[in-house]
């Protein structure tokens, strides 16, 4: 058995749970926040037998777009000194994917 551990962003998430519920997984949403960007993103779990982690990848690659996003860089001034920070983008997603073995699979 796998977990798929897959970050993904806000918008994509209602395309992305009903999908999965649709092709007969289970998935849990936790709320997550980017360690760049500061911004929230959502985290979804999902365990599956060995042979339908591909079959969740399409359902994921179908359905979570990659978008780019503004960043402001901040950097410090010192006295005297003026900075204008101009924004830069950055591409964010699709989904970044993690695929764990799973030692045991309890429910109780
Ligand atoms: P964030 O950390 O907020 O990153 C958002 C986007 O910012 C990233 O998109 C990437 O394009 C850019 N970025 C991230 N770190 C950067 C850096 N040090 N310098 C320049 N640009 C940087 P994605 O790569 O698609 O990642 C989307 C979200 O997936 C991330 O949000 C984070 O929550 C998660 N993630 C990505 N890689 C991860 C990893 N290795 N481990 C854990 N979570 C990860």
């Amino acid at each position: 058995m796998k977990l798929i551990v897959a970050v993904v962003q806000d918008k994509d998430v209602p395309k992305l749970m009903e999908e999965i519920v649709k092709a007969g997984f289970s998935a849990t949403k936790l709320a997550s926040t980017g360690g760049f960007l500061r911004e929230g993103n959502s985290t979804f779990l999902i365990g599956v037998e060995d042979d339908q982690v591909e079959r969740v990848l399409d359902v994921i690659k179908k359905t979570c777009r990659s978008r780019e996003q503004l960043v402001t860089p901040v950097t410090p001034v010192g006295p005297g000194e003026s900075y204008v920070p101009y924004p830069v983008g950055v591409v964010v997603g699709g989904a970044t994917i993690f695929i764990l073995n799973v030692d045991r699979f309890v429910k109780i």
